[in-house]
């Protein structure tokens, strides 16, 4: 299911639900919201995200992206409320298991890839890290303090970022494991859950796709495939196997940025 970009105020303007995302990088939020209502099928257009638009926060209800806005409703943008809202507009398919076991087990592996101290959040702040000290691999300067200020970093805890992403991508990668050899290709049980989707969105933080199928600004491309020895080392091919099957048979490509 294809979705078109809108402008603010066409976005604003219409009804039904907008979604504001991170232009020209494969933002792992912006990317797994973009994902989960296309799984759904559930219609929507996008509108970029504009920090310099002092109109876009008081709309969106946020000073990131994404946010959703549905209707005249408050706007969402942590990643469970996106989440929930599109299991509330489609409930089939659903993307959050049924039995509280297995419901549990996903949102703590969702966690893990998408709240604050989890990957994309470890990833990012080592990005910045390396940015502000010169490292190679970091995001450029400019780009590196913005996100600094706005996310956390604290300079103490600047070389344990890269091991904490490390930890986490191992903890995923034993998970895929563990399922295969149960015969599954899917986080939790045997069919798509949304953190199947976050760990495919995630993993253009680290391996991102060719750019036919991934075209991002090219100041950020080189960020994201920066990747030390532990960190290629903790990328188990499990990971890139997993995301490159749930574009293939759920997520559109190419990407639209
Ligand atoms: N709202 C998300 C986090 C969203 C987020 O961190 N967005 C970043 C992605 S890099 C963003 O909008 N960056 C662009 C900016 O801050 O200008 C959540 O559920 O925690």
């Amino acid at each position: 299911m294809s979705f078109e970009y809108v402008d603010f105020n066409e976005a604003k303007n219409n009804q039904g639900l907008r979604l504001v995302v991170v232009q020209g990088i494969p933002s792992p939020w912006s990317e797994a919201a973009k994902g989960i209502l296309q799984v759904k099928s559930i219609p929507f257009s996008a509108v970029y995200f504009d920090p310099f638009n002092k109109e876009m926060t008081p709309w969106s209800g946020s000073t990131s992206a994404p946010s959703a806005v549905y209707n005249d409703e408050a706007p969402v943008s942590d990643w469970k409320d996106i989440l929930a809202l599109a299991e509330r507009l489609n409930p089939s398919p659903s993307l959050v298991p049924n039995n509280l076991e297995e419901r549990q087990k996903m949102m703590e592996i969702s966690a893990k890839i998408c709240a604050p101290e989890g990957l994309a959040w470890y990833r990012r702040l080592e990005g910045v890290h390396k940015g502000l000290t010169g490292e190679p691999g970091g995001f450029p300067e400019m780009v590196a303090k913005y996100l600094a200020q706005k996310y956390g970093y604290e300079k103490e805890k600047g070389p344990e970022y890269g091991a904490c992403a490390n930890k986490i991508l191992h903890s995923l990668a034993e998970q895929l494991k563990e399922q295969k050899s149960k015969g599954s290709r899917y986080y939790i049980g045997n069919s798509l859950t949304a953190a199947d989707v976050y760990s495919a969105t995630v993993m253009a933080c680290f391996q991102p796709l060719p750019q036919e199928q991934c075209a991002m600004l090219n100041y950020i491309r080189p960020v994201f495939e920066a990747l030390d020895p532990n960190m290629a080392a903790a990328l188990d091919p499990i990971l890139i196997e997993h995301r490159d099957a749930i574009y293939q048979d759920y997520l559109s490509l190419p990407l639209s940025l």
